[in-house]
Parts: structure tokens; C-alpha cells; sequence
């Protein structure tokens, strides 16, 4: 394979409703997309930043600039196999997995493309379904969460996932199992916090919790490892694992027992596939993350998510609860079981909207070999 141009596109997405997190509120996205070019076909990869580095180092503005300055030219005019080779052609980067990751998925749904085959088969998926659950932002009053989790209840979803922070926590919590006492329910706190929290998160076990995700620093197996064996609830970790070796190591110290994986984080399907099959020899569950993806970043997390061992529910949800108008048809859509099923078609298997796309696009930039 050679890639001979990469066209970089920055859209701008608005929200259907605000998003809140420990670390903060998002109105509105803001997504690079990368589409690669070789030997007549092309692919596409959206790039999985927040608008700020806040859940980890790297941002929007920040990406755009990497890839242009950095991954593109190494990736550009060399002669690779298949696109597992592509990681070792940019990993002289250190960190910037998710900017790396854009170029990698695209090149992954180019090789597709170009061997006229689905992505989820080219990546070795074995399941048609793939269960789906909810992550719920932070709202000020129990009264709005409580519709938030009637509405997505109704609507079949396996699991519900609700974002804590200090202060909004146990006592949340506790009101949303009082009314729903035996849905599947986890919480995430994106690294709010400590080991001086001990006592606050042992009183969570009372919850019955699937898990708890993250609730430690981004950066810190050894604590986890600390705090899980004086919880019953299943630690899960996202911002700590990197890549295979971080999730080798979190299991060697029995930091967790649940990994969740993000194809950006782990900079893309190349890692994403060994972190997954390392747990999955350890019968260990992994489920895919979400980062608000618009449909390209989603399809790419469905093609992921048909891999063995990805058995508990992520959080790719359907298209309308994040976005108006997606920017691929048919939208992603959710049965009333709570399943994607995972598409037919070549490639990515939905049809990019780039209509849509122009329209929403504020800069593009074209680089070349
Ligand atoms: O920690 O999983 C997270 C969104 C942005 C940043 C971090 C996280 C999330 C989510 C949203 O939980 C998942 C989604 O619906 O895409
Ligand atoms: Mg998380």
C-alpha cells in the first residue's frame, strides 16, 4: 500500500443536548477528519480529541497541527504491506495516539475498501450484534438525571453508564437505584478522585455497580491497584491504558477488571486488536469507549466492536442522541434490544455524507507526497 494524499477537514458539530463530565461541559464538537488516499480508493478516519486536553493531553487544534507537521509526512509515499504497518511508521511520536490513530483507522478502512471487504472482516470480527449502552452526562438536579435514564431505559439500552463527580456521587446514585433497582448501571469519574476517597467509593458497592470507571488519576495504575482489592465493585480502566503494555501491567497488579478500550486512545485498530486479545486469553471484559464520535468515528468503534471479548455493552449509541443530522447514511441506529448490527457494505459500510460534511467543515488542508 501507498498513500499518496491525506486531506485534512476540521467540522464544527453542535450537540442535541450539552455533555458534562468531571472535567467539563461540551455545547458543541469540534472533529478532524482525515481522508487518505491510494491506488484510486480512498478511506476515512476521524480523530478522536476533545476540543480542549482535558481528558488527556491532546486537543482539536493540537491534532491538526500533528498530523500536518508530523504523521503525514511520515506516513506519505512509503511503500507498506497492510495497514498494521502503519504504527510503526509514526511511533518515533511519542504520545498524540489520537491524532496518530485518525491516519491509522483511515488507512485501516482504505485497505478495506481497496480489498473489497467490510472493515469488521478484515479486522477478524466474529459478532453480527453488537451490544450497545449509554454514557449520561452530569445534570445539576436527580430530577433531570432520572428522565435522562427513563428515556434511555425505554429505548433498550443493556446498560446505563452515569458520569460522577465530587459532590455528585453517592447520593445521586442512590436516588437513581432507589427508582431503578436492578438495571445494569456503572459509574465513570474520569479521574475525580483520590485514594483520600477510599470510604465515599467503598459505599458505592451497595449500588451493585457493573463498574466503576477511572475514578483515580489519568496516569495511575499503582492506585487503582490499591483500590481495587478493598472494593467488591469492579474497578474499569479508560485514561490509564494506552496500549497492550498498560494493560498488561494494570492486570499483572490487578489495578482493574474491566478495560475499557478507545481506538484513539490506544492510537487505533493495530493496538485496539492486542489490547483486546490480551484480555480476552485472561477472560478478562472489554467494551468500546465512546468520545461523542460523529459517524465516521462511530462506525469505526461498530467495526471494533465486532472483535471476540467485547461482550459488555459500550457506549456507542445511536447518531440522534448526540448530533441532528449525522454526518454518514443511514445514521447509526439502535434496536429496541439495545444492538447495533453491524454493517454489510465495503469499507466503513455507511455511506459518508460529505454534503453534510462541507457544509459543517470550517478549514480543510491538503498534504501531499
Ligand atoms: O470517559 O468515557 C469517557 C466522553 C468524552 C470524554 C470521555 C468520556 C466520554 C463519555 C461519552 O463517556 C461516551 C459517548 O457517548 O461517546
Ligand atoms: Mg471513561
Amino acid at each position: 500500500m501507498k498513500i499518496e494524499r491525506i486531506e485534512l477537514r476540521e467540522i464544527k458539530l453542535p450537540l442535541v443536548t450539552p455533555f458534562e463530565t468531571s472535567f467539563g461541559r461540551t455545547y458543541e464538537r469540534e472533529i478532524v477528519l482525515v481522508k487518505v488516499y491510494g491506488a484510486g480508493e480512498h478511506g476515512w478516519g476521524e480523530c478522536t480529541v476533545g476540543e480542549n486536553p482535558f481528558y488527556n493531553h491532546e486537543w482539536a487544534n493540537g491534532a491538526w497541527t500533528l498530523i500536518r507537521d508530523f504523521v503525514a509526512p511520515m506516513v506519505l509515499g512509503k511503500s507498506f504491506d497492510q495497514p498494521e504497518d502503519v504504527p510503526a511508521l509514526t511511533n518515533k511520536i511519542r504520545g498524540n495516539k489520537m491524532a496518530r490513530a485518525a491516519v491509522e483507522c483511515a488507512v485501516w478502512d482504505l485497505a478495506a475498501r481497496q480489498q473489497g471487504k467490510p472493515l469488521w472482516q478484515l479486522l477478524g470480527g466474529v459478532q453480527e450484534e453488537i451490544n450497545c449502552g449509554v454514557s449520561l452526562g452530569l445534570e445539576d438536579t436527580d430530577a433531570a438525571m432520572l428522565k435522562k435514564v427513563e428515556k434511555e431505559v425505554a429505548a433498550g439500552y443493556q446498560r446505563i453508564k452515569i458520569k460522577i463527580k465530587p459532590g455528585r456521587d453517592y447520593e445521586m446514585i442512590k436516588t437513581l437505584r432507589k427508582e431503578y433497582p436492578t438495571i445494569t448501571m456503572s459509574v465513570d469519574a474520569n479521574s475525580a478522585y483520590s485514594l483520600n476517597d477510599v470510604a465515599l467509593l467503598k459505599k458505592m458497592d451497595e449500588f451493585k455497580l457493573l463498574m466503576i470507571e477511572q475514578p483515580l488519576a489519568y496516569d495511575d495504575i499503582l492506585d487503582h491497584a490499591e483500590l481495587q482489592p478493598q472494593l467488591q465493585t469492579a474497578i474499569c480502566l479508560d485514561e490509564s491504558i494506552l496500549s497492550e503494555a498498560d494493560a498488561r501491567k494494570a492486570l499483572a497488579l490487578k489495578a482493574c477488571r474491566i478495560i475499557n478500550v478507545k481506538l484513539g486512545r490506544v492510537s487505533g485498530h493495530t493496538e485496539a486488536r492486542k489490547v483486546q486479545a490480551y484480555c480476552h486469553a485472561r477472560h478478562i471484559p472489554v467494551w468500546c469507549g465512546g468520545m461523542l464520535e460523529a459517524g465516521i468515528g462511530r462506525a469505526h468503534n461498530i467495526h471494533m466492536s465486532t472483535l471476540p471479548g467485547f461482550t459488555l455493552p459500550g457506549d456507542v449509541s445511536a447518531s440522534k442522541r448526540y448530533w441532528t443530522e449525522d454526518i454518514i447514511t443511514p445514521e447509526v441506529t439502535v434496536s429496541p434490544q439495545g444492538k447495533i448490527a453491524r454493517p454489510a457494505g465495503v469499507g466503513l459500510g455507511y455511506e459518508v455524507n460529505e454534503k453534510r460534511i462541507e457544509a459543517l467543515t470550517v478549514r480543510t488542508e491538503t498534504i501531499t507526497a
